[in-house]
C-alpha cells in the first residue's frame, strides 16, 4: 500500500534510497529491488541521507496490527511520530525521514502521522495528498469487492476493466431493522469525513496543532449534529431515536457483523454479536487495562464538575464552567486530548467508550483477536454501537448546557429585522419539497490494492443524494442598511408517536443546514442562497478527490487537501425522508451579526464547510455558541417551536420525499 505522498499517474515515482534506509530484510536486495520498478518508472526522486533519530517505542506497534486513534498507547507514539516529522527543518529532511520510516512503522500509523504532519507543516501546504479511501480502501469496502477488483485488474487489460459493483445491503437483512441505516452510518463520504475531521483535530502531537481555536466545543458540537442528523434518519425510517448507552454494566442489544477486511492485519473486523456488554478489559500487548468502574468514575467526577460549576486542575487549582467557554473546557475533558486541563482526575471517557465496545468480544486477548470497527475512527460510524455512545456522550454535554441561563428575547431577537417569508424550491419538484434518491458514483481503487499490470480499476458504489434547491427568504429591515447572519436548519415535525414536539426536545434534533452572512439594505430583501453553498458540505469530488482532476477552487496551490476533505458529504445534505413525504419544519433565522462577528480574513481556500469543521488556521468563524440558538433550554414560557420564534425568525413546513429510483452520475 502506497503511503501519504507518492506516484501519480501511470508511472510510478521511484525513490533513490540509501541501503541503509531499507528495513533490514531487503538491504542485501536494495540494488535488485530498486530495478524491479526501474523499467516503469517514471520520475526517480534522490533520497538524502540525514541523521535518523531513533524510532524507539514507535517500533513497539507491529507492522501487521491495526491502529487506533482511541488506544492510549498508539495516540502516545502517535505524538511521538507526529513530533519527529514536524520536528525535520525542511521538506528533504521530512522525505528522508519518512522514507526510512514507511518500511518500520506499522503502515496506518505512519500514513496518519505522515498526514497530520502534512496538513500542519508549513512548507507541505501544497503536496498532493491522496484520499485516504484510495489509499486504505480496506477501511470502506466490503472485502469480497477488494477480492473482485484484484480479480478484475489482474486479468482484463485496462480499457475493457467494469467497475465492481458494492451492493448497497451487504452488512445485513431487513430481518435487522437497525440495517434500515446501513445506507447513512456505511456511507463512504460520511466515514471520510468523520476520519479528516479526527485528523484535523488530534488527540495527540505537538501543543498547537491539538490546541485549536473551540475544539473541545466542536468535538461536542459536530458529533451532536451526527447524533441529530442519525435520529432524523431513524424517524424516516420508523425507527426511534437512539437509546444513550448510560448503564455500562448494561448488555448492548445491537449487534453489528461489518464485512471488511483489513489488507495489512490480514484479518477480518471482528463482529458483534447481540446483547453482549462490555467487560473489564486487560490486553498486554495493546497496554489497556481498566475496569468498568474506572469509567463509571470517570463519569462521577464530570458530572460532578458539571453540577458544581467548576473543574479541578492538575496543580489543585479550579476552573470555572463559564457560559460561553465552559462547553469548550468541558469538551477537552470528555474527548478528551493532551490539552485536557486534569486527565488524571477526569480520565478519557469517550476514548475509552470506543476502547470498551470494541473489546468487548475479547476483552482479554485470550483469542488474539484486534478491535472491532468502533475501535477506529476511520470505520467507527459504521456500527450502530457508535450512536448508541455518542448518545450518551451528548447527554453529559446537555446536562451541563441545562445549567446555563436561558437566551433572553433580547439575546435571539433582531430588532427592526422581520423574516416574512421562506421557502424551498428543488428542481421539478412542487414549492417546499426537497426529494431524494439513489444515486451510484464510481470511485478508482486503483492506489491501494496491489497488482499487476497497473492502470485504473473502478468500484461502483449507491448512496443517498437529493435534487439541489434553491432557498428564497424575504427579510424586511425597518432600520439602516446592516449586515446579519442567516441560519438555517431543519427537524422532523412531530416526535415518534406523530404528536407534535416539546420544544426542549425537538432543540436537539435541528440539523444545521446552512449559515452564511447576508447585506441587508433598509426595507424588502429577498435572499436567495443555492443548497450546494451549504457551510455544513463539501461537494462530492471533494469528498472522493479524483487527484488532479478536482482541485478545489480558488488558488492552485493543493494545500487545503487534507483540510479540505472535512466536511458533511453533499450527498448526505437532507435526510432520506419517507415515500410518502415526511413532514419537516424548516427554520430560518437572521441574527445580527455585530454579535456574531469574528474579525479575521477568512477568504482563505477551504472555507467552505466551516459548521463542523472550522477553517484552517483561523478562529471559529461565529462567536455565539455552536448550535445556537438551539443549544440551551428555552426561556420560562416557552414549550413550542412557535412560542420560542422572535420576529427575526420563521419557521416553513416543508416535505422530505423519498423517490426508489436510481441514477447514475455523469
Ligand atoms: Cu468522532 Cu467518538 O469521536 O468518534
Amino acid at each position: 500500500t502506497e503511503p501519504c505522498f507518492m506516484a501519480k499517474g501511470e508511472k510510478k515515482t521511484v525513490f533513490d534510497i540509501p541501503t541503509e534506509y531499507l528495513a533490514p530484510r531487503y538491504q542485501p536486495l536494495g540494488v535488485e529491488l530498486f530495478n524491479r520498478f526501474g523499467e516503469e518508472a517514471g520520475e526517480r526522486i534522490k533520497v538524502k541521507k540525514i541523521s535518523l533519530p531513533s524510532l524507539g517505542k514507535i517500533l513497539n506497534l507491529p507492522r501487521h496490527s491495526n491502529f487506533s486513534l482511541f488506544l492510549p498507547f498508539h495516540r502516545e507514539i502517535a505524538g511521538l511520530l507526529i513530533d519527529i516529522f514536524m520536528g525535520m527543518r525542511n521538506t528533504d529532511e521530512l522525505q528522508s525521514m519518512a522514507v526510512y520510516a514507511r518500511d518500520r512503522v506499522n503502515p496506518y500509523l505512519f500514513n496518519y502521522c505522515l498526514c497530520v504532519s502534512l496538513l500542519h507543516r508549513t512548507d507541505t501546504q501544497d503536496l498532493d495528498v491522496p484520499t485516504f479511501m484510495q489509499a486504505f480502501p480496506d477501511k470502506f469496502v466490503d472485502g469480497k469487492v477488494l477480492a473482485k477488483v484484484r480479480e478484475e485488474a489482474n486479468i482484463v487489460p485496462v480499457g475493457s476493466r467494469m467497475p465492481i459493483e458494492i451492493p448497497i445491503d451487504f452488512t445485513a437483512s431487513n430481518l435487522e431493522e437497525e440495517h434500515r441505516l446501513a445506507y447513512f452510518r456505511e456511507d463512504i463520504g460520511l466515514n471520510l469525513h468523520h476520519w479528516h475531521w479526527h485528523l484535523v483535530y488530534p488527540f495527540n502531537g505537538p501543543r498547537q496543532i491539538v490546541a485549536k481555536n473551540r475544539r473541545g466545543e466542536l468535538f461536542y458540537y459536530m458529533h451532536e449534529q451526527i447524533m441529530a442528523r442519525y435520529n432524523f434518519e431513524r424517524f424516516c425510517n420508523a425507527l426511534k431515536r437512539v437509546t444513550r448507552f448510560n448503564d455500562f454494566r448494561a448488555p448492548i442489544k445491537e449487534a453489528y457483523f461489518p464485512k471488511l477486511d483489513s489488507m495489512i492485519a490480514s484479518r477480518a473486523y471482528p463482529a458483534r454479536v447481540a446483547n453482549q456488554p462490555i467487560k473489564d478489559l486487560n490486553r498486554e500487548q495493546d497496554q489497556v487495562k481498566a475496569d468498568i468502574g474506572t469509567l463509571e468514575r470517570w463519569r462521577d467526577r464530570i458530572l460532578a464538575a458539571i453540577h458544581s460549576g467548576v473543574v479541578q486542575d492538575e496543580r489543585g487549582g479550579t476552573i470555572a464552567l463559564t457560559e460561553f467557554e465552559g462547553i469548550d473546557v468541558l469538551g477537552n475533558i470528555i474527548e478528551s486530548s493532551i490539552i485536557s486541563p486534569n486527565r488524571a482526575f477526569y480520565g478519557d471517557i469517550h476514548n475509552y467508550g470506543h476502547v470498551f465496545i470494541s473489546y468487548c468480544h475479547d476483552p482479554d486477548h485470550r483469542h488474539l483477536e484486534s478491535f472491532g470497527v468502533i475501535g477506529d475512527s476511520t470505520t467507527a460510524m459504521r456500527d450502530p454501537a457508535f450512536y448508541l455512545w455518542h448518545a450518551y456522550i451528548d447527554d453529559i454535554f446537555q446536562q451541563f448546557k441545562a445549567t446555563l441561563p436561558r437566551y433572553t428575547v433580547n439575546q435571539l431577537n433582531y430588532d427592526g429585522v422581520t423574516v416574512a417569508s421562506c421557502s424551498v424550491q428543488s428542481q421539478g419538484a412542487p414549492l417546499n419539497e426537497l426529494q431524494t434518491f439513489w444515486q451510484q458514483s464510481d470511485v478508482d481503487l486503483s492506489r491501494g490494492v496491489d497488482f499487476q499490470p497497473r492502470g485504473s480499476v473502478f468500484v461502483r458504489f449507491t448512496h443517498l443524494n437529493h435534487q439541489p434547491f434553491n432557498y428564497t427568504i424575504n427579510v424586511n429591515n425597518s432600520g439602516a442598511a446592516r449586515q446579519g447572519t442567516c441560519r438555517i436548519f431543519i427537524a422532523p415535525a412531530a416526535d415518534e408517536r406523530g404528536n407534535p414536539w416539546l420544544f426542549q426536545d425537538q432543540r436537539t434534533l435541528f440539523v444545521e443546514l446552512d449559515r452564511f452572512v447576508v447585506n441587508l439594505r433598509q426595507g424588502q430583501n429577498t435572499i436567495t442562497r443555492r443548497s450546494d453553498q451549504s457551510s455544513v458540505t463539501i461537494p462530492f469530488e471533494r469528498t472522493f478527490r479524483n487527484l488532479e482532476a478536482n482541485r478545489p477552487t480558488g488558488g492552485d496551490a493543493l494545500e487545503q487537501f487534507n483540510f479540505c476533505g472535512c466536511g458533511w458529504p453533499q450527498h448526505l445534505l437532507i435526510p432520506k425522508g419517507t415515500p410518502e413525504g415526511i413532514r419537516c419544519q424548516l427554520f430560518v433565522m437572521i441574527s445580527n451579526y455585530a454579535d456574531d462577528r469574528v474579525v479575521q480574513d477568512t477568504n482563505v481556500p477551504c472555507n467552505d464547510a466551516s459548521s463542523y469543521c472550522g477553517i484552517k488556521d483561523k478562529l471559529y468563524p461565529d462567536r455565539r455558541s455552536m448550535g445556537y440558538p438551539f443549544d440551551r433550554s428555552p426561556r420560562d414560557g416557552v414549550s413550542t417551536l412557535q412560542q420560542f420564534v422572535t420576529p427575526n425568525m420563521r419557521v416553513q413546513p416543508v416535505t422530505i420525499r423519498f423517490t426508489n429510483r436510481t441514477v447514475q452520475r455523469q
